[in-house]
């Protein structure tokens, strides 16, 4: 037994000391009104900047807004940018408008890009629309052009979170259309956007498609029905994704059907075992020979939370004891965490605050600051609390 301790003690002090010198706790935080004086929004889901020069945010409420105001904290109205409330028939609780990003050069050519949910037939819809001529805050309705349309089995599991990346590409997340379990099966198809993460370029044109294909994309060669655009797959439901600014890794919050909520770091091709897996735990069928699947860094069972809702990792100036740190939360909860890498490479795991209100996304401004979109219908920043 000596021998062994003897051997067991100097391999945890290298580890302590390798961790130690440029890593602090992790702080915990507080959650307070960003813009005090807006009124609540109606179910936001999204909060984002173009890179235009104005400052302005934009916020998506689910029912089929796009809420316009301008970068001050005093600011008491909004105005609507865009009304989709025509398109987007809500049937289900995860139905509406979801997402939206703005193009890279939107200061030049004034496209966006928005994912909805349509009814009759029930479907996703990701389109491209353009500001008005005329009015920098209007949309103009009329320009829709539709990249995709994906047929929706059931109204739940939409995923949508749109953005985009450093290399200037669009990517996408999308459910796996519903249902309990992946009764289709679509998590692990390759034939069908369903449970996936998608990457394509909305500058070119591929083929008779609205769009591009980057030809690095993992399946860009497609044949025998498979579908190009995937950038990676067997996702239950990405409901919110972000890139980390400084490494441009893909960090991703993937919903879990019963048991167990996840956080994924996702690389090209990978495929995260939906429904071969829930989390790092098996659900369904037995995994055939020669598949890899990709662990999640990170998941937390039912007595942490329901719902996992992805987030950011913190690259502003505000809060420093935050720097590098992942921070998410659980939707049903309200619980916000923060996970990060070490040096070494081992996670670094802390509960920052327990809070009531119902987190629907976090949102990134172009400084890198942090907001969270709470269901109340208010927008919330995060301020440290001194370190205990
Ligand atoms: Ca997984």
């Amino acid at each position: 037994m000596r021998y062994g301790h003897s051997l067991v003690y100097p391999l945890l002090l290298l580890c302590v000391s390798a961790d130690t010198p440029a890593q602090s706790p992790i702080p915990r935080v507080q959650m307070k009104s960003a813009f005090p004086n807006l009124p609540p929004f109606e179910r936001p889901v999204w909060m984002t900047q173009p890179d235009d020069g104005t400052g302005r945010f934009f916020v998506v409420e689910q029912p089929g807004w796009i809420h316009v105001f301008p970068n001050d904290r005093n600011v008491a109205k909004s105005q609507v940018f865009l009304d989709l409330t025509r398109k987007t028939g809500v049937v289900h609780n995860e139905e509406g408008l979801l997402c939206m990003a703005f193009h890279p050069d939107y200061k030049n050519n004034g496209k966006f890009y928005a994912y909805y949910c349509a009814q009759k037939p029930r479907r996703t819809v990701l389109s491209e629309f353009q500001v008005s001529k005329t009015d920098p805050n209007k949309a103009d309705p009329s320009s829709e052009r539709i990249l995709f349309e994906v047929a929706q089995p059931d109204g739940n599991h939409k995923g949508s979170t749109t953005l985009f990346g450093r290399d200037g590409y669009l990517y996408v997340s999308l459910g796996d259309g519903g249902g309990w379990g992946d009764p289709h099966g679509n998590g692990q198809s390759l034939k069908t956007l369903l449970a996936k993460i998608l990457r394509i370029d909305v500058n070119s044109r591929t083929g008779g498609r609205p769009y591009g294909i980057p030809i690095d994309n993992p399946f860009a060669v497609g044949g025998g029905g498979v579908r190009p655009e995937i950038w990676a797959y067997g996702l239950r439901n990405v409901w919110r994704m972000s890139f980390d600014r400084k490494t441009g890794e893909l960090w991703a919050g993937d919903v879990g059907q019963d048991a167990w909520e996840e956080i994924d770091v996702i690389v090209k091709g990978g495929n995260y075992g939906w429904n071969y897996r829930e989390g790092k735990h098996p659900f369904k069928g037995n995994l055939p020979a020669g598949v890899q699947l990709i662990d999640p860094v990170y998941d937390y069972g039912r007595g942490s939370g329901v719902c996992v809702v992805g987030g950011y990792v913190y690259c502003g100036k505000k809060l420093p004891g935050l720097e590098g740190v992942y921070i998410f939360a659980d939707y049903v909860m309200g619980t916000i965490w923060g996970i990060r890498f070490s040096p070494a490479k081992t996670l670094q795991y802390r509960e920052l605050l327990r809070q009531p209100k119902n987190i629907a996304s976090f949102a990134e401004d172009l400084d890198g600051e942090l907001y969270l979109i709470a269901f109340d219908g208010k927008i919330y920043e995060l301020e440290e609390m001194v370190a205990k």
